[in-house]
């Protein structure tokens, strides 16, 4: 059996979260290998490891996989959460990168000059009610069914759920009108969840996205899957040219 995957990336959430998120709901257990100085980015690049000299970088089936989307595509075909045709696909796709349109504007907010802060905030809270979230909401109240696509988890399920948990971090109160896109309240997820923690935290059975996609969670923490608040992993990168 092939060994577990290796994900490269700073001990952070930024671009891998989404490729952890996948992995945890796919089931599938991962070694991390945090780069923490300057010199571990170094020595990934000098080996030829990094296609462009960047990460995520993830080890898979005796792969060096670079490129964020890359990474969940391949994750998303070989676990099976990547819809049944070309139909699905392009609807996954759609719905995929609207919410990484939004998931980067939250991203980069602890990027933002403190004096444009306040004017970031109040711009991702108006597209996150007047456009994401009624997009989103809508295609569930259309078709009646617990996932987005097919009546079926895919990656576009998983990646929604993430970023409702960003946004509950950022403003819970922005959640509100939006009952197809419930999550739990913190109270709700019980002792091991605190607010900060993202997938490994939350109790198997927990609501979300209606209540189908609550079988997605791992029944079990995944082992090597680490948590982060927000505010460590958003921090500022440790060098200025990273981005
Ligand atoms: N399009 C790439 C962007 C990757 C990227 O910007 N990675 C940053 C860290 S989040 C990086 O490695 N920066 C170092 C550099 O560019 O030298 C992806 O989605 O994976």
């Amino acid at each position: 059996m092939a060994g577990k995957p290796t994900l490269h990336y700073f001990n952070g959430r930024g671009r891998m979260e989404c490729i952890r998120w996948l992995l945890a709901a796919a089931g599938v257990e991962f070694e991390e290998k945090f780069i923490e100085k300057p010199e571990d980015l170094d020595k990934l690049k000098n080996d030829g490891s990094l296609m462009f000299q960047q990460v995520p970088m993830v080890e898979i089936d005796g792969m060096k996989l670079v490129q964020t989307r890359a990474i969940l595509n391949y994750i998303a075909t070989k676990y099976n959460l990547y819809g049944k045709d070309m139909k699905e696909r392009a609807l996954i796709d759609m719905y995929s990168e609207g919410v990484e349109d939004l998931g980067e504007m939250i991203m980069h907010l602890p990027l933002c000059p403190p004096d444009q802060k306040d004017a970031k905030i109040a711009q991702i809270k108006e597209r996150t009610t007047n456009r994401y979230f009624p997009a989103f909401e809508k295609v569930l109240k259309n078709h009646g069914q617990d996932y987005l696509v097919g009546n079926k988890l895919s990656k576009a399920d998983i990646h929604l759920v993430e970023l409702l948990y960003y946004v509950e971090e950022l403003d819970p109160s922005l959640l509100a009108n939006f009952p197809l896109l419930k999550v739990s309240s913190p109270t709700a997820l019980g002792s091991r969840h605190t607010p900060h923690l993202g997938i490994c935290s939350l109790d198997p059975g927990t609501e979300v996205l209606g209540s189908a996609l609550s079988g997605f969670l791992p029944s079990a923490p995944v082992p090597s899957l680490t948590c982060w608040s927000l505010s460590a992993c958003l921090s500022p990168p440790p060098r200025a040219d990273w981005s």
